[in-house]
C-alpha cells in the first residue's frame, strides 16, 4: 500500500476513534467542549499512525493498540494547548483555527489539557484492566515516562529555561530528543511491545524513532522559516520572535536541510532488515522531511 492511502485510512481510523472515546461525557460546563475542540481539529495523526505501523510490522492486531495509539494522541493535544499558552509560546492559532486559550480562556485552556492527558492514562489504565499482560504493562510504563520529566515534560522545561540564552548544541539535541523525541519514540515502542516484538526489535524501533524524531524537529524547525500559515495552519517565525534557539538559528537553512537527510538515511539503514515489510516506515521516514504541513 502506498503511504498516502495508509495515512489517510488510518488517519480516518484514529479520528473515528478518537470521537467515540471522548463521546457522550458527564453534563460539566465547557471543558468537554475545551477538549473536543482541539482534540478533533486535525492535525496529521502522525503519533497513533506510528504506533499502528509499528503493530503491524510485527503482525500485530491494530485493534490492540489503538486505545494507546489515541491515548498518545491526547498526550500530543495537551502539550499543543499547554504549548500555546501566554506563559509558554503564545500563539493564536494551531491546526488552523485559534487557539484553545484565544476560544475558551486561559483557565479552561488549562483544564481541557489536564483533562485530556488523565483521559489518556483513564484508557491505558482501563486496557490493563481488560489485559493485564506484561507487554501492555511495560507499555503503558514507557508512555507514562515518555511524555514526563524524563521525556516531553523535561524537554520543554530545558526549552524554558534556555529562552534568551546561549544553548550549546549538545543540550539543543538534548531537548529536543526529549521534548519531540520522547513522543516520537514511544508510540514505535509502544506498537512493538503490543505486537510482541523482540527485545532487540523493541530497541531498534526506539532508535528508530530517537533518529526521525530529530529529523522531524529540523523539518519543523526549517518550516517556522520557510513555511506558509495557509498549510501549517499556525503562524511562521514563532522561533525568532520567542528567541528560540533552533537547528537553523545553530546550523543555518541548508545545512539543517543536509542534517535532516543524513539523520533519515541512517534511520532507513536501521530498518532495512524488515525487508519490504518495512517498506511504509521507510516512506514515512521521507515524507517527514519532505512536508509542507
Ligand atoms: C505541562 C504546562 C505544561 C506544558 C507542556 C510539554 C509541552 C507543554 C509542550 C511540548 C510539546 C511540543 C509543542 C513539542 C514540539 C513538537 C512538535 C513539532 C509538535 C507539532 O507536532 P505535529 O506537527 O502537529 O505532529 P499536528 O498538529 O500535526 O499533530
Amino acid at each position: 500500500m502506498i503511504l498516502k492511502e495508509y495515512l489517510d485510512k488510518n488517519k480516518k481510523i484514529v479520528e473515528t476513534q478518537l470521537e467515540s472515546l471522548i463521546e457522550g461525557q458527564a453534563a460539566i460546563p465547557v471543558i468537554y467542549e475545551a477538549m473536543k475542540y482541539s482534540l478533533l481539529a486535525g492535525g496529521k495523526r502522525l503519533r497513533p499512525i506510528l504506533a499502528m505501523m509499528a503493530c503491524e510490522l510485527f503482525d500485530g492486531d491494530i485493534e490492540n493498540v489503538l486505545p494507546f495509539a489515541c491515548s498518545i494522541e491526547m498526550i500530543h493535544t495537551y502539550s499543543l494547548i499547554h504549548d500555546d499558552l501566554p506563559a509558554m509560546d503564545n500563539d493564536d492559532y494551531r491546526r488552523g483555527k485559534l487557539t484553545n486559550h484565544k476560544v475558551f480562556g486561559e483557565g479552561y485552556a488549562i483544564l481541557a489539557g489536564d483533562a485530556l492527558l488523565n483521559k489518556a492514562f483513564e484508557i491505558i489504565h482501563d486496557t490493563l484492566i481488560k489485559k493485564p499482560s506484561l507487554e501492555y504493562i511495560k507499555a503503558a510504563a514507557y508512555l507514562s515516562k515518555a511524555s514526563g520529566v524524563h521525556g516531553m515534560i523535561g524537554g520543554q522545561c530545558i526549552d524554558l529555561y534556555y529562552e534568551n540564552k546561549q544553548i550549546d548544541l549538545e543540550v539543543l539535541n538534548s531537548m529536543h530528543d526529549k521534548k519531540t523525541g520522547a513522543m516520537i519514540k514511544a508510540p514505535l515502542v509502544v506498537g512493538s511491545l503490543i505486537a510482541g516484538g523482540s527485545e532487540e526489535d523493541v530497541l531498534r524501533l526506539e532508535r528508530y524513532g530517537q533518529l526521525i524524531g530529530l529529523a522531524f524537529q529540523i523539518s519543523d524547525d526549517i518550516l517556522d522559516v520557510e513555511g506558509s500559515i495557509e498549510k501549517l495552519g499556525k503562524k511562521t517565525g514563532s522561533d525568532i520572535n520567542n528567541n528560540k534557539a533552533t537547528f537553523v538559528s545553530c546550523y543555518g537553512l541548508e545545512k539543517s536541510k543536509q542534517m535532516a537527510h543524513t539523520i533519515i538515511e541512517e534511520a532507513q539503514s536501521l530498518i532495512e532488515i524488515y525487508g519490504t515489510k518495512g517498506l511504509l516506515l521507510k516512506e514515512l521516514s521521507n515524507y517527514l522531511i519532505e512536508r509542507d504541513v
